[in-house]
């Protein structure tokens, strides 16, 4: 039988380390009350070393998880190296950087932008939409008019060193987007548990390199490269942005845990899900799952995906174990 939430929250209490079993705890004041907690920030990839220490300075002033996501992505997004993130992305194949962007928060609002232009951070426009207007998900054209009605400023975000790497590869423009390359699969997703207990995510790429114009993968799309359920835990994607789309994977981890899963097995289960649908050779798709406990998990369909975890004082790169052997 499926855990029903009050026991999966009486349950993640239980196992949260500092917590007594007072009769209090068990009781009806359980969902309501609120406990200051240890914590934490965990992102994909290594430029989610500094991304955690910016959420982390938030998170440590007593500052909100929602506060922290947007602060920690908009690190990479506007790092001229991180090649697949906001300013310096590698563009599509007729040199555009079109970026996709999504954040959520505790309350389960949620803003998202998709094939914008011009903006080193589309994350900030995403959280625009969340907080300004009625919607969800603003695209292209629309995206950028809003961003610019917001004060975001108009940028040329094509770099000397991205543009040279697009040129190289327009000689033979030879595309397999699924081919695993470590340089290609670089999205920001960042989950972050706040002292209040709450949970918020974000979700920042450049998406594909040389995909085609108008492209858009999982990273803005909600439920599949993030989803936060703020009673239950968060989870967020990177990788091959197709396969997380078609199994729609944050979304799906985020209810395995409801069911009672841990966040490994939920990652491990919804990387399993991508695997039955067919030949995953050389492709490579990374979860990462938090849940209300502060519990987390990490897993990859292959070898390669290092995400950054800063919990009780250590922001440390990790390998996430693998699918694929
Ligand atoms: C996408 N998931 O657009 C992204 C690509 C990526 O790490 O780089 N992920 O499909």
């Amino acid at each position: 039988m499926p855990t029903t939430r009050r026991q999966f929250i009486t349950q993640s209490l239980i196992g949260t380390a500092g917590l007594s079993l007072s009769p209090k705890i068990l009781g009806q004041n359980t969902l309501t009350e609120k406990k200051a907690v240890e914590p934490l920030v965990i992102s994909t990839w290594s430029h989610g070393i500094p991304a955690n220490e910016a959420a982390m300075k938030i998170l440590q002033d007593k500052g909100k998880a929602i506060d922290a996501v947007e602060a920690g992505v908009r690190v990479p997004e506007a790092d001229p190296e991180a090649t697949s993130v906001g300013y310096g992305g590698l563009p599509d194949r007729d040199g555009n950087v079109t970026l996709d962007a999504c954040i959520m928060n505790e309350k389960g609002d949620c803003g998202s932008v998709a094939f914008l232009q011009h903006i080193k951070h589309p994350i900030s426009v995403a959280r625009k939409v969340m907080d300004e207007t009625p919607h969800v998900m603003l695209s292209g054209e629309g995206a950028l008019r809003f961003a610019l009605e917001q004060g975001f400023k108009k940028e040329d975000l094509l770099t000397e060193n991205a543009k040279q790497k697009w040129e190289a590869w327009k000689k033979e423009a030879d595309y397999h987007p699924w081919i695993y390359d470590e340089h290609n699969h670089d999205t920001i997703g960042l989950l972050a548990l706040d002292i209040q207990q709450d949970l918020s995510g974000a979700c920042t790429t450049s998406g594909l390199a040389y995909k085609m114009h108008g492209r858009v993968g999982d990273s803005p799309i909600i439920g599949a490269g993030l989803f936060v359920d703020n009673e239950i835990g968060a989870a967020t994607a990177t990788g091959v942005g197709e396969l997380v789309m078609k199994t729609l994977g944050s979304f799906l981890i985020v209810e395995l845990m409801r069911q009672g899963m841990t966040p490994q097995k939920a990652c491990q289960e919804a990387i399993a899900r991508i695997a039955q649908r067919g030949d995953i050779k050389r492709m490579q798709v990374g979860y990462l799952a938090v849940n209300k406990a502060g519990e987390y998990g990490a897993y990859a369909l292959r070898p390669g995906f290092e995400y950054a975890l800063y919990h009780k004082g250590e922001n440390k790169l990790y390998e996430a174990d693998y699918l694929q052997r």
